[in-house]
């Protein structure tokens, strides 16, 4: 690993937590909650996180989670992935979280969050890291489901900066869920959506992101190459869009490294995110390294992909200063 990108200052602004249940954890955690899994090792248990196209990725995904049950349990989870973020000197980070995917087998909201948020507050205190949350709502779901899980969340706003829309964006597309992030704004929530790598109708959910649901921030959004108009509204707008180059290697037909390069010398406020470091084996430092190595990246540009994640961070800011 490159030292000058562990040593690098980090915002990591696209990483779902549930996707950083690592194996060991998942094991742990079922030992505690007393839920048998079909594998005995971390090896086996490892292995079983294979799959080869998002619908199989996600499937495995949702699974795991049946081992997260209580509190301490969500956490454990948010507090590991802090630890490794900071020894990564990640200094600021937005997380998803996916209430659904626990409200949905019978954990309640507060189970969730509380335990996220006491994880946020020990990490501030003991690591020295950053961290606030991003409630995403599963876009396979109903719009009637992300509407409850909405208010559902109100009593925890203060705990929440903004919402996400995440999972399987075939046949889901934005304007699905117009009402619904139409009240997270007014709620005060800030916006964001997956607009996913090569998905059908890419640009098009791009457009509506923009045009319809007026969006703070683009998860991926890499096809926005493919239309000039949008490339300069999203410009003139300032916002980021958090790429996740080891992501896409799994879930694309490759890491979309080249996209990066240009969306670079566009001026975007393109950065380098890990989505799901578990699963996909990499946390933010190993994805700066495999776009560093794919495009030779100067020091220079590995400071502006840094640069450009703080600048769409959801801080407080004075002027051009955020406040960290
Ligand atoms: C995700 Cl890779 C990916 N795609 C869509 N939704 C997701 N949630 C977590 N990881
Ligand atoms: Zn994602």
């Amino acid at each position: 690993m490159d030292e000058f990108i562990v040593g690098l200052p980090k915002c990591e602004l696209h990483l779902h937590i549930e996707g950083t249940l690592e194996p060991e954890l998942k094991l742990a955690l079922a030992a505690r909650n007393k839920i048998e899994l079909p594998y005995a090792s971390v090896e086996e248990a490892r292995a079983a996180y294979s799959f080869d196209s998002l619908s199989s990725f996600l499937v495995g995904y949702y699974e795991s989670m049946r081992v997260l049950q209580h509190e301490p349990d969500f956490y454990d989870l948010a507090f590991s992935y802090l630890e490794k973020a900071a020894s990564q000197n990640v200094r600021y980070a937005e997380i998803f979280f996916d209430p659904q995917a626990h409200t949905s087998r019978g954990v309640s909201f507060e189970t969730v969050i509380r335990g996220l948020r006491r994880a946020v507050l020990e990490a501030e205190r003991t690591l020295d890291v950053r961290a606030q949350l991003i409630m995403c709502v599963l876009r396979d779901f109903s719009a009637e489901y992300a509407m409850a899980t909405l208010l559902e969340s109100l009593p925890y706003k203060e705990w929440i900066v903004g919402v996400g829309l995440d999972s399987d964006e075939r046949g889901n597309p934005p304007v699905k869920f117009e009402k619904v992030f139409a009240r997270a704004r007014q709620e005060g929530y800030l916006l964001t959506m997956h607009c996913d790598v090569d998905q059908e109708n890419s640009t098009e959910h791009i457009r509506q992101c923009l045009e319809v649901i007026g969006v703070d921030r683009i998860d991926h959004g890499v096809n926005i190459l493919e239309d000039p108009a949008l490339v300069a509204e999203v410009k003139r707008r300032g916002l980021g869009l958090t790429v996740c180059p080891v992501s896409n290697r799994f879930v694309t037909d490759g890491s979309k490294s080249a996209a990066i390069r240009r969306m670079l010398d566009e001026g975007l406020r393109v950065s380098v995110n890990s989505d799901d470091p578990a699963y996909f084996l990499g946390y933010v430092a190993e994805n700066l390294q495999l776009v560093r190595d794919e495009l030779d990246l100067s020091h220079a540009d590995l400071v502006q992909l840094e640069r450009n994640a703080f600048e769409s961070a959801w801080l407080p800011r004075r002027g051009k200063d955020i406040f960290l």
